[in-house]
């Protein structure tokens, strides 16, 4: 995929440490995700966003990094890695990686040499503040639980991590960090990497007053900083455009004017943008360890509004209902039931791909993958799960009420290892999954969806190649048609006189859904039920879960 045609891409991301092992560790592998490229050219997919595969003490799973410009052995070697490259590019599909660029781990030579005294050439490439161990410099709170700073002794300082205590924010004002970042970008580059994810890319510039905060937690002081996009435009000048490399930013808590002036493309920032403004509609009071059902009304003013908002700014988003920090949408959004799974799965993967931005699909979201049955809290490895399980307990929950709201969180409901089968281990490993497999893997796995024509992946394959026959699909207005319909989520797509209209079921229910102006359906592009809906005049009867994208006129 050149980068001209990126914007009818569909792009899939692979979490390495849970696709495919193939020497038998129990760890994904740069071999295992190899041999599933001819998978990979089935699904029809045009990029993979690989997800950090540099050395890392794996606190954090990748997202804490000890050297940039590497492979962690437990992936393969950096020899490997060019292969996959090259097989990659062979079958016409190009390469994302993550890149981690706001903290390091501290287990980096970097931060191992800051640490060590104030003069230490390196000292600066971090935030410190001076202080006495018992009095914090602020309030911040890490998004992992807990202050955000931690204490040196050997300098008599506190260093900042938004994250882990073992992942230390660099300090992006210093132009020496900004020209170390550009090396590493231009390494990967080098090698005909074909575009980049660019981790919480927007937290890279700082209130360097470092203020208390009397209302939040601290983000208003660092998210969307004053400098950003000034950062943005430097590594853009120097990098990405020279390369012709695809980016897309991930925007922890952003906001949509942010995001247009990252993705005009006059400002020669990112191409694209995730935010999750749509993923926390089940969040009570904003708080992700608060539970509450999923408000719907919410929901469909969020993606309407960031499709009319970034269409009317010239921006560009990244649409998603996966990725690896978040549970499986069809045990969320959907109805993960027997009966349910695959119609539902279907119709939000329309309700998505229907829409405006370059679609992600996140591994397993294609065969329909659910939550797993967790049993104990000790299965979780993911540190933010197990530090906000212990974080709850001592702010008075039970251990039932924090277990269940883990299990319902916890990004680890996505990271278990893909069923590639029926087999042993599901066909992930010859050894001890590294994370349990879920237990419904004799029924949910590649290797049965791709033997049944109606499955979950067959559909995607279908959008994945609709956008690329439909032009309006790709360039057409957004228009909302439901009139916050209590169950529908329905909309149009137009381009001149070309439209396409879309019409969503999130319920259980067979419900009747009216459009409110004259209206034709024309020819149905594709459904996720057998036969034809019954439609009258501005009328369809939308079967549970039913979800259908017509041509319109
Ligand atoms: O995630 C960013 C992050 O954790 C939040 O800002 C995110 O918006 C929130 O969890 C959504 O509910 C990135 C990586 O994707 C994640 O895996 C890393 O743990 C994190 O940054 C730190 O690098
Ligand atoms: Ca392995």
């Amino acid at each position: 995929m050149t980068k001209k045609n990126w914007r009818e891409a569909s792009i899939y991301q692979i979490y390495p440490k849970s696709f495919n092992d193939a020497n038998g560790d129990g760890i994904g592998d740069i071999q295992g995700i190899r041999e599933k490229i001819p998978y990979l050219k089935e699904l029809g997919i045009d990029m993979v966003w690989l997800t950090p595969m540099q050395p890392s003490p794996q606190k954090d799973n990748g997202y804490d990094v000890s050297d940039y410009c590497a492979i962690n052995p437990v992936y393969g070697t950096i020899e490997e890695f060019k292969v996959l490259l090259e097989e990659l590019h062979a079958e016409g599909i190009d390469m994302m990686l993550d890149m981690v660029l706001n903290h390091t781990s501290t287990e980096h030579h970097w931060f191992q040499e800051a640490k060590k005294s104030k003069d230490n050439p390196y000292h600066d490439y971090y935030i410190w503040r001076e202080g006495e161990p018992e009095t914090l410099p602020n309030n911040w709170q890490s998004k992992f639980g807990g202050s955000s700073w931690a204490y040196n002794d050997a300098t008599s300082e506190f260093y900042l991590h938004l994250f882990d205590v073992t992942q230390a924010d660099l300090d992006w004002r210093n132009p020496k960090v900004r020209e170390e970042i550009k090396a590493v970008l231009k390494f990967w580059a080098d090698l005909g990497v074909d575009g980049f994810r660019l981790d919480v890319i927007n937290l890279i510039s700082k209130d360097d007053t470092f203020p208390d905060d009397y209302v939040g937690d601290g983000r208003r002081f660092y998210t969307d900083g004053e400098h950003v996009h000034a950062y943005l435009n430097e590594i853009n000048t120097e990098v990405f455009t020279p390369y012709g490399i695809l980016t897309v930013g991930e925007m922890s808590s952003t906001s949509m004017e942010a995001c247009i002036q990252y993705t005009q493309p006059e400002n020669k920032e990112l191409d694209m943008t995730f935010n999750f403004h749509h993923l926390k509609v089940d969040y009570k009071d904003g708080d992700k360890w608060q539970l509450k059902d999923m408000d719907f009304s919410q929901l469909k003013t969020l993606l309407s509004d960031w499709q009319t908002g970034m269409q009317a700014g010239g921006g560009w988003n990244a649409l998603f209902w996966c990725n690896h920090d978040q549970p499986r949408i069809v045990s969320r959004y959907g109805n993960d039931s027997v009966e349910y799974r695959e119609k539902s799965a279907k119709m939000l993967a329309l309700a998505m791909h229907g829409l405006q931005g370059t679609p992600y699909i996140y591994q397993g979201e294609e065969i329909g993958a659910t939550n797993p049955k967790w049993r104990s809290i000790d299965e979780f490895m993911d540190v933010e799960s197990t530090n906000m399980f212990e974080i709850m307990i001592k702010e008075g929950r039970t251990e039932a009420e924090a277990f269940e709201t883990v299990c319902q969180r916890s990004r680890d409901n996505s990271r278990t290892p893909i069923p590639w089968s029926s087999a042993d281990n599901a066909g992930f490993t010859t050894g001890k999954p590294w994370l349990k497999i879920a237990e419904n893997y004799t029924t949910i796995n590649v290797t049965e969806a791709l033997e049944r024509k109606d499955s979950v992946f067959y559909f995607y394959q279908h959008l994945i190649a609709l956008r690329k026959a439909e032009k309006t699909l790709v360039n057409g207005l957004f228009k909302r048609q439901d009139q916050d319909d209590a169950a529908v989520f329905a909309y149009d797509r137009v381009d001149g006189k070309e439209v396409l209209r879309v019409a969503a079921n999130f319920t259980d229910e067979t419900v009747t859904f009216e459009w409110s102006e004259d209206i034709r359906l024309a020819e149905t592009l594709l459904t996720n039920y057998e036969g034809e809906a019954t439609t009258y005049q501005t009328k369809v009867q939308l079967r549970p879960y039913e979800s259908i994208i017509w041509k319109g006129e």
